[in-house]
């Protein structure tokens, strides 16, 4: 749904995410940005293998949202889902732990018939996207496998899906790696997006588990830091608590304090701007990158609706715009 017509100038808004909670800005964004001006950079560090599928979680959500087809509920999954093919697994004595609706399967048949021709993801899932008439460019992170890794005290290590639906994010987080980070590339589309970007947006999701897999893409982190543009990220952390899923769990299992302090610190050296929620204004976050100008800004970052979301995304473009005036923050070359 369109609101209304964007009145600061055009710029490229290039947007990091995970699953649910980054689909909600991503969204925002998608209702106030030309399409053709939009591109989400998605997390790929939760995709696995399940009954021979190759299976996207976060793409999917955030497809799924842009195509206002995503379950309200859940927040990921296809909406009014049937669960037939469920069924006839129990029937066959398996206890499917990882909930598959049957339109959903769809998408992971393509997705995995086109993996197994040696199709690209990014191409695979750039004409899913369009299929289901998403406007904006979708892009997973990378084409190679990376998959998040966790490590916890009771159960030793385990897959990303396994940790965080399986065991329902219960085991005690001791480290986290990224596994195939380090041989996977950049593709040419994320790279011609950064090139492109006048804007770059973190999401408001798990900095260890969303938006840390993307970082350790090699070349993304430096490409990141180094665009003399806004670059900022929002905090899934409010109040001592996520927004949704494991962040302040993870967060304090980790030894951090469980505060928007804490996720700032985790994106030190590549966002120079950082949304709070107005909710934790008491939160001291000056002197936080003590030498680098990191510039703050709270508000309600709760987004439960279309309108809420959008509100959101207004606010990041018409503040972020307004430091164009400031050059000095963004390097020697603004756009
Ligand atoms: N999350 C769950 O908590 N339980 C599920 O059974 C589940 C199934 C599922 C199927 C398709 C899909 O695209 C996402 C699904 N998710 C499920 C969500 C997903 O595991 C997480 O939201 C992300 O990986 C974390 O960002």
């Amino acid at each position: 749904m369109a609101l209304e017509p964007l009145l600061s100038p055009r710029r490229k808004v290039v947007v990091l995410v995970g699953g649910v909670g980054g689909a909600k800005l991503a969204h925002g964004m998608a209702q106030i940005v030309p399409p053709e001006d939009l591109t989400i950079i998605v997390n790929t560090g939760d995709d696995f293998w399940h009954y021979g599928l190759r299976i996207c979680p976060d793409f999917d959500t955030v497809m799924y949202t842009l195509a206002g087809m995503v379950d309200p509920v859940n927040g990921w999954g296809v909406a009014a889902d049937s669960t037939a093919m469920l069924d006839a697994l129990r029937r066959y004595g398996e206890q499917p732990w990882f909930r598959l609706g049957d339109r959903d399967l769809a998408t992971h048949l393509l997705r995995t018939i086109g993996l197994r021709d040696g199709q690209r993801l990014t191409e695979i899932m750039a004409r899913l996207a369009h299929s289901l008439g998403v406007g904006a460019t979708l892009l997973p992170m990378t084409d190679d496998p990376v998959a998040t890794m966790i490590l916890t005290a009771e159960r030793g290590e385990m897959d990303f899906q396994e940790y965080f639906v399986r065991f329902r994010w219960q085991p005690t987080v001791k480290a986290i790696r990224y596994a195939g980070a380090d041989a996977a590339q950049m593709t040419p589309e994320v790279r011609a997006a950064l090139v492109a970007a006048d804007l770059i947006v973190f999401g408001p999701s798990n900095p260890w588990l969303s938006i840390a897999p993307i970082l350790n893409v090699p070349e993304m982190r430096q490409r990141i830091a180094s665009c003399p543009v806004p670059r900022v990220a929002l905090t899934p952390i409010v109040q001592g608590q996520a927004l949704k899923g494991p962040a302040a769990k993870i967060a304090a299992e980790l030894g951090y304090e469980v505060s928007p302090r804490t996720v700032a610190e985790a994106y030190r050296g590549t966002i120079n701007g950082f949304v709070f929620d107005e909710r934790d204004a008491a939160v001291r976050l000056d002197n936080l990158y003590e030498f680098s100008d990191l510039r703050t800004i709270s508000c309600d970052t709760i987004m439960q609706d279309d309108v809420s979301r959008a509100r959101v995304a207004r606010l990041i473009l018409d503040w972020t715009a307004s430091w164009e005036a400031d050059h000095e923050h963004l390097g020697d070359h603004p756009r």
